[in-house]
C-alpha cells in the first residue's frame, strides 16, 4: 500500500497479489479495509486475507493453505450477511481448483465450490443495494469478417467464426432480472449518471450499451462523482475486460476498488 505521496505505507510481505480490494468490507469496523488474494502458494493461512487499510494489520486470514489464488472479489450480495462477502478461486496451474466465500468478518460460508459465485462480471442493476451478476449463457458463433495485414504477405481477407456470449442479470441464486443480452462485455459502469451501472458490448461492428428498465425507488449521487470509481473505470476497462468495479458509499457501505489487477 502507497501513502499520498508515493512512499511505502506498509506491506504485507507476501509478494504478488493477483488481487485486491480498498473498501468498507465489514461495517461494524472503522476505515476501509483491503481484501487480499495471494498469488504465491501461503501455507500460514494468510492466502486469502482481510487487513486494516491504514495500517496493514491482520483482521482475518482463511487459515489454511492455499497454492495459486488467481481470481478475488468482494460484492454484498446475501443480506443475511452484514458487509461485502469475500470470495476467491484458485488458479488450476496452482494444483488446486479450491473456490472459497467468507462474510465480511472472515467466516467461511461455503462447503463445496458450487456455492462461490464467480469473480467476474458484478452490476447494480435494480434498485435494491446488493450486486448483482452477470451470468455467462450459450456461446452464439457469429461470423467476424474484416482483413489483416501481415509483413511480407500483404492484405488478407479473412473470415472466422468465433463465439458471442448471451447473457443474464440475475440476483446471486435468485431470479433472472434481464435475459438475452449479447456480446462480449467491455465495461460495467454507470456511464448514465444515476447510479446503476450500464454494460458495455462488442459484437462485430457493432457497440451495445444495456441500461436497466428497472426503476430506481430513490435518487442517489451517479457513482462516476466519486473519484475511485472514476479512476478505476479508466484504468480497470483499459485492459482486459470483464472485470467489475465500483467505489462508493450507499448507506452502510462503500463499496469495492480494486487497487491492483494483474491477469498474468
Ligand atoms: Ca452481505
Ligand atoms: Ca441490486
Ligand atoms: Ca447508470
Amino acid at each position: 500500500m502507497l501513502n499520498d505521496n508515493g512512499t511505502l505505507l506498509w506491506s504485507t510481505g507476501l509478494g504478488h497479489s493477483d488481487k485486491a480490494y480498498l473498501t468498507q468490507i465489514d461495517p461494524t469496523r472503522k476505515g476501509m479495509q483491503v481484501f487480499l488474494v495471494s498469488e504465491l502458494r501461503q501455507t500460514d493461512g494468510r492466502g486469502v486475507m482481510l487487513v486494516d487499510a491504514k495500517t496493514g494489520q491482520q483482521i482475518w486470514k482463511i487459515g489454511q493453505p492455499t497454492f495459486h489464488v488467481g481470481d478475488g472479489m468482494v460484492a454484498d450480495f446475501d443480506p443475511e450477511h452484514p458487509g461485502l462477502e469475500c470470495f476467491a478461486s484458485e488458479d488450476r496451474k496452482g494444483g488446486s481448483d479450491a473456490r472459497y466465500l467468507l462474510t465480511s468478518d472472515g467466516k467461511k460460508l461455503n462447503t463445496t465450490n458450487d456455492e462461490v459465485p464467480d469473480c467476474r462480471n458484478w452490476a447494480w442493476w435494480d434498485a435494491d443495494l446488493l450486486r448483482e451478476t452477470i451470468g455467462s449463457g450459450e456461446r452464439v458463433p457469429v461470423i467476424d469478417e474484416g482483413v489483416v495485414v501481415r509483413p511480407n504477405e500483404g492484405t488478407q481477407n479473412v473470415s472466422r467464426q468465433r463465439g458471442n456470449r448471451n447473457f443474464n442479470v440475475s440476483k446471486w441464486k435468485g431470479e433472472t432480472l434481464t435475459s438475452d443480452m449479447k456480446g462480449e462485455i467491455q465495461m460495467i459502469a454507470d456511464l448514465n449518471g444515476d447510479w446503476r451501472e450500464e454494460i458495455i458490448t462488442v459484437l462485430p461492428g457493432e457497440i451495445r450499451i444495456y441500461q436497466t428498465n428497472i426503476p430506481a425507488n430513490d435518487r442517489r449521487i451517479t457513482l462516476m462523482q466519486d473519484p475511485i470509481y472514476r479512476s478505476l473505470c479508466a484504468t480497470t476497462f483499459a485492459r482486459l475486460p470483464a472485470e467489475s468495479s465500483s467505489g462508493v458509499l450507499f448507506g452502510r457501505i462503500k463499496i469495492m476498488i480494486i487497487l491492483y489487477v494483474d491477469n498474468s
